[in-house]
C-alpha cells in the first residue's frame, strides 16, 4: 500500500510542505495515543477552564492543542497557528512560509462515552508582509487553502486529506507508525438517502431549512418519494467522515438563538477545511447562501451555517433557499 509520502510528491506537493505535513501529523499521532489510553491515562473530564468562545474545555482539548502547538512552533517551517482552543493567533517562527488553523479536538464531548472523535487543520501561504502575530493573515477565504484534513481516532486512527488533488484517505498503521492510503481519491456518491443534523434545534431553524427536513422526513409520501435514514455523532469529524465514505448530507445551519453566532461551527477550523475535502471529493459545501470556500472571514473565531454532502442531495437543499419555499 502506498504511504503518505509518495502520494503528497504524486500530488506535487512542494517539499517544505510534505515536512509541515508530516510534522502536524506526528502530534496527531501523540493524540491519537493519549485518547487510546483514556482513563488509565487520567485524561478523561473537563477542566475549571472556558476557551475564548465561552465553552468548558476538556483534558484532551487542552492536552491535544498544546501538542499540536509544541509540534508546530518547533518545526520552523509555521509563521504562525491559529487554534479553537486559543484567545488569538500564536506567532511561530518569523521566517516560516505556513499559516496552520486547527480544531485540536473536535467532538471532544465524546471523549466520555468513548466515541469519534478528531483533529481537523488547514494551511494556507504566510502572507511576506505579515507580523508573526497578526490575526489578519489568517482572514482569508477558503480557496487560499493549499492543504486540509483531519485525523480521525476511532476504531482505526484514519486521516483524510487533500492538497487540492483530490481527497485521499490513509488509515494509521500502528505497527510501524505510518499513514497507508487505504481509499484513494474519494468520490461522494452525487444521490443519498441519509441526513445528519441536530433536529432538536429545529424551533431555531429559518424557514428553509424547516421546509427541507420537513420534505426528507415524509419520507416516500412527501415530494422526495423515498425514505431516509437519519446519523448524528455530535463530531463534525465524524459524520464528515460517513459522507466522504458513502454520502449523505450534513447539516449544522443558520440558528436564530444568538444572531451573532451565524451557526455553531467556526469557519477557519471546522467548515473550510471540510469544505476543501468535500469539493475535492466531488460534493459540494455551501452556507446556503454561498460557497463555504468564498466567504471571506472577518474575524479568526468566526461561525458560519454548514452544509455538506453528496452533490445532487445539496443542490436540492440549496432551492429552498432560493425559493424560501
Ligand atoms: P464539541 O467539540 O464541543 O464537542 O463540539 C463539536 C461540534 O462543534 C461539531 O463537531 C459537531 O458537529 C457539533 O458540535 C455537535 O453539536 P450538537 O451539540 O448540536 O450535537
Amino acid at each position: 500500500m502506498k504511504r503518505l509520502n509518495s502520494q503528497l510528491q504524486h500530488d506535487g506537493a512542494p517539499l517544505e510542505l510534505i515536512l509541515l505535513i508530516r510534522t502536524l501529523l506526528a502530534g496527531c499521532k501523540e493524540i491519537s495515543f493519549r485518547v487510546s489510553q483514556g482513563a488509565l491515562a487520567g485524561v478523561l473530564g473537563s477542566t475549571l477552564s472556558e476557551n475564548v468562545q465561552g465553552e468548558t474545555q476538556k483534558k484532551l482539548d487542552v492536552i491535544s492543542n498544546q501538542i499540536l502547538k509544541d509540534t508546530l512552533r518547533d518545526s520552523g517551517y509555521v509563521k504562525a497557528i491559529s487554534s479553537e482552543e486559543e484567545d488569538t493567533v500564536v506567532p511561530c517562527n518569523p521566517e516560516g512560509n505556513y499559516l496552520v488553523s486547527f480544531d485540536p479536538l473536535d467532538g471532544s464531548s465524546n471523549t466520555e462515552i468513548n466515541s469519534l472523535i478528531g483533529t481537523i487543520f488547514s494551511i494556507t501561504h504566510a502572507p511576506q508582509w505579515m507580523e508573526a502575530d497578526d490575526p489578519s493573515a489568517f482572514l482569508q477565504p477558503g480557496t487560499q487553502m493549499v492543504a486540509a484534513g483531519y485525523v480521525l481516532y476511532g476504531p482505526s486512527t484514519m486521516l483524510a486529506m487533500t492538497t487540492g488533488r483530490g481527497t485521499h484517505i490513509y488509515t494509521l498503521d500502528k505497527t510501524h507508525g505510518g499513514f497507508l492510503l487505504t481509499h484513494p481519491n474519494v468520490k461522494v456518491p452525487e444521490e443519498t438517502k441519509e441526513f445528519a443534523i441536530n433536529t432538536s434545534n429545529e424551533r431555531h431553524w429559518e424557514e428553509p431549512v424547516k421546509n427541507y427536513i420537513g420534505d426528507l422526513l415524509a419520507g416516500t409520501e412527501g415530494p422526495r418519494g423515498k425514505d431516509y435514514n437519519m446519523r448524528w455523532v455530535a463530531a463534525m469529524v465524524g459524520d464528515i467522515h460517513r459522507v466522504l465514505c458513502r454520502g449523505g448530507i450534513f447539516m449544522y445551519p443558520f440558528d436564530k438563538r444568538n444572531p451573532s453566532k451565524p451557526g455553531k461551527l467556526r469557519l477557519l477550523y471546522e467548515a473550510n477545511p471540510m469544505a476543501f475535502l468535500m469539493e475535492q471529493a466531488g460534493g459540494l459545501a455551501n452556507t446556503g447562501h454561498g460557497r463555504i470556500m468564498e466567504v471571506m472571514p472577518k474575524e479568526i473565531h468566526q461561525r458560519v451555517p454548514t452544509i455538506l454532502g453528496s452533490k445532487e442531495e445539496v443542490e436540492t437543499c440549496l432551492t429552498y433557499y432560493q425559493t424560501d419555499k
